[in-house]
């Protein structure tokens, strides 16, 4: 029953507050009570996480040692780093000594050590060697090239390779992706601005509309939780009536093509079929099955703010690659499909696990399943997935777990 949002960083557990009438009657109550009401539930999908939080430090320390755990394959510590920085992000004060995270879930013995290291010493002995290391440093940089992942870039590290000027000396190696990946390698890891992905949005609506006039064309991913930047421009594009969407991916790609708008583009066909229960009730795919375009968009912009034009290679203008991916989705599974697109990666990966583990359902972009009751369950907006799932409704701006 009370409003905590005023609540300041500045309080500490055991403090006594004075908590003035306007929220609640002029009680005073301890901290730890008002902490002990206000538990961190244990799944992100069940917590309020806003892009702007208060323990940037330690987020930043834990996503290094996660990182470094998904280099060296080891998924599970990655996760567990993950999952701990995750719950920091949701937490509503500066985290000043670990007798603060007693009421925080899902802290292993190892986070916790590197939490402490950062708050007794301003930095963890452990993270910084993560860092300054070889290792890390160059699987980091190799990861950043478009269409290689953790596998490659072990492999080139294995083979001694160090440097992206040691790939050029190998572009045998390189696949095609990877190597329009490292020819537009500087653009590429430049972050995409809100005013790119905007135009990127128009001129995507702009081909879908001679092909299927009345077909969507919708921002997804981090641009939908309300960041200024990404990596990426996430699309779906989908019209009211099902079954005209059919085809479109191909002909929009083709066109943007011809117009000189696309540097590289994989199209992928749609596979989906329903699964059969006994592979529902033990995989929640992750892989979407949808009509699927890996992109890199060329931009062209006017350099100078606001806003951003889009004119074809052709044009005169300074030019940025851009990561783009076009996903058609049907509209019966448009709502599961912004949802699953929307992320976060780990918001969704905790909305996957928390469907499976307290609800016994199966969601993936595509439907969501009800494994007991051997039942699809429709959705015609990511309220109504929510409520399927029991779950308070969280906005995309609270989703960046
Ligand atoms: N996604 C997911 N699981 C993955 C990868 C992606 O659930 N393994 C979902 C969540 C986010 C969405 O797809 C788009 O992915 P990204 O573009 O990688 O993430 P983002 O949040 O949009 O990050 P950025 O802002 O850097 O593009
Ligand atoms: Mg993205």
């Amino acid at each position: 029953l009370l409003d905590l949002s005023w609540f300041t960083e500045s309080m500490s557990a055991g403090q006594p507050v004075e908590i003035e009438p306007r929220h609640c009657l002029g009680v005073t109550v301890h901290a730890e009570t008002l902490e002990d009401r206000c538990q961190v539930a244990a799944y992100a999908c069940q917590r309020r996480t806003p892009l702007a939080h208060k323990n940037q430090l330690l987020t930043e320390a834990l996503e290094t040692v996660a990182e470094e755990a998904l280099f060296r394959g080891s998924e599970g510590r990655g996760l567990a780093f993950s999952r701990a920085a995750s719950v920091l992000k949701s937490f509503p004060w500066t985290v000043r000594s670990v007798k603060d995270l007693s009421s925080l879930p899902g802290i292993g013995e190892h986070s916790r050590k590197i939490i402490q290291e950062v708050l007794e010493d301003g930095a963890s002995a452990e993270v910084e060697n993560v860092r300054q290391s070889e290792r890390y440093q160059t699987m980091k940089n190799f990861k950043k090239i478009f269409g290689v992942g953790v596998k490659t870039a072990g492999r080139w590290y294995q083979e001694g390779l160090r440097t992206i000027s040691d790939l050029q000396a190998h572009h045998a190696k390189l696949n095609s992706a990877q190597q329009v990946g490292l020819l537009h390698y500087r653009d590429l890891n430049s972050p995409v601005k809100r005013s790119e992905a905007e135009a990127i949005v128009q001129v995507v609506q702009k081909a879908v509309d001679q092909f299927l006039p009345g077909a969507s064309v919708i921002l997804t991913g981090g641009f939908r939780r309300g960041k200024q930047t990404g990596h990426d421009v996430d699309l779906l594009i989908t019209h009211p009536t099902e079954g005209q969407e059919m085809g479109l991916l191909s002909k929009v790609v083709s066109w943007l093509d011809s117009q000189g708008f696309m540097l590289y583009h994989s199209t992928h066909r749609n596979s989906f079929q329903p699964l059969e229960d006994e592979e529902l009730s033990v995989s929640a795919t992750t892989m979407d099955r949808f009509d699927r375009c890996f992109s890199i968009f060329c931009l062209s912009s006017m350099t100078e703010e606001p806003g951003c034009e889009l004119k074809g290679s052709g044009g005169a203008h300074h030019r940025k690659a851009v990561r783009v991916d076009l996903v058609v989705t049907p509209y019966s599974q448009f709502s599961f499909a912004l949802l699953g697109w929307t992320g976060s990666k780990n918001f969704e990966r905790d909305l996957r696990r928390f469907s499976k583990y307290e609800k016994k359902m199966v969601l993936n972009s595509h439907t969501l399943y009800h494994t007991e009751k051997k039942i699809f369950l429709s959705a015609a907006s990511e309220e109504e997935i929510f409520q399927h799932l029991g779950l308070d409704f969280i906005s995309p701006e609270q989703r960046n777990a």
